[in-house]
């Protein structure tokens, strides 16, 4: 190994591949059916990418992300110029209950928000640099994952990584949400979005780690933030082609460009949606109940927001 990998490896786990049930059957359609999927041996990040890694990466390579550059007018023909700014999508609970089937009401374009500046203008990271960055785009965690020597894990990679071992239970702990009392997850308890409990103590994004690992060794992989994966959406889970041992997933790699170069991905457009996993601290059961290894949402790929971040993987 070479001091290179050391380094690489260093705040990593390693995960032993393997075959193992991919999805569930008691939640979301979106996770059925369950499938046997073999995945190879593997390291990967111990906690999702941190604002103080981040601010690594950024200081060296000058990235600008996503919610940093005005959406362009191609890209949305006929929107209000105004809100063709450089911003993100930033949550506030409501005052009262509202329809759960409108995400309006807690979601809010603000420009402004970007990962130094989470809740927007005024708003700063000076006291989370150990809170995973959020408000990056999958073009963000992509760079940043090239940068490092790293890709994005694909998503049944994150999965099986997430199980920790624990073959079909519910959670990556096991199958009950707080095992003698305790809180394993950051995720929203009490009625969403407008009454937030927090008996863990945190509001919003915790530091990473505050929460026990799961058996592999990884922590935040319920809750916290949703995380990029490097595979598509789909409505159901396919069973990626198996990678040989130490073959890089094939969308890490985009050919010929630059990890740094603003536009690292011109050939992704607006509607592309990737899947992320994990859910966050905004997940209640009463409304999403996605702090579970199988869980799945498609993300769009320039979509940014307060509650996901991402985190890496190398080949073993
Ligand atoms: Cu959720």
């Amino acid at each position: 190994m070479t001091t290179d990998d050391l380094a690489r490896r260093a705040g990593m786990s390693y995960v032993p591949g393997g075959t193992f049930a991919m999805g569930s059957i008691g939640f979301y359609p979106e996770e059925r059916p369950i499938s046997n999927v073999t995945v190879t041996d593997l390291w990967v990040d111990r906690h999702p990418v941190t604002n103080g890694q981040f601010a690594r990466f950024v200081a060296e390579t000058g990235h600008v992300t996503v919610p940093e550059r005005a959406p362009s007018a191609e890209d949305f023909p006929g929107a209000d110029p105004e809100l063709l700014v450089p911003g993100s999508q930033v949550f506030t609970p409501t005052r009262a209950p509202v329809p759960l089937d409108d995400w309006t009401r807690w979601w809010r374009w603000q420009p402004g928000a970007d990962w130094r500046h989470p809740s927007g203008p005024g708003s700063g990271i000076d006291d989370r640099a150990d809170h995973p960055v959020v408000h990056v785009g999958w073009e963000d965690a992509t760079a940043y994952a090239l940068w490092c020597g790293k890709r994005l894990p694909t998503e049944a990679e994150w999965e099986h990584a997430a199980r920790g071992g624990l073959d079909g239970a519910t959670y990556p702990w096991g199958d009950e949400f707080c095992p003698d009392g305790r809180f394993m997850a950051n995720t929203w308890v009490g009625r969403f979005p407008y009454e937030n409990l927090h008996p863990h103590g945190f509001v919003g994004t915790s530091p990473v780690g505050s929460f026990p690992p799961n058996g592999f060794g990884l922590h935040d992989v319920a809750g916290n933030v949703w995380e990029w994966t490097s595979s598509l959406w789909t409505e159901r889970p396919t069973p990626p082609p198996a990678l040989s041992p130490g073959q890089a997933s094939p969308m890490s790699r985009p050919e010929g460009r630059s990890c740094c170069a603003p536009q690292t991905q011109a050939a992704l457009s607006e509607e592309d949606r990737r899947v992320t996993k994990g859910g966050s601290h905004l997940c209640a059961p009463s409304y999403c109940h996605r702090y579970r290894p199988a869980a799945r949402q498609g993300q769009g790929v320039r979509s940014t927001t307060g509650h996901v971040g991402f985190r890496c993987v190398a080949p073993a």
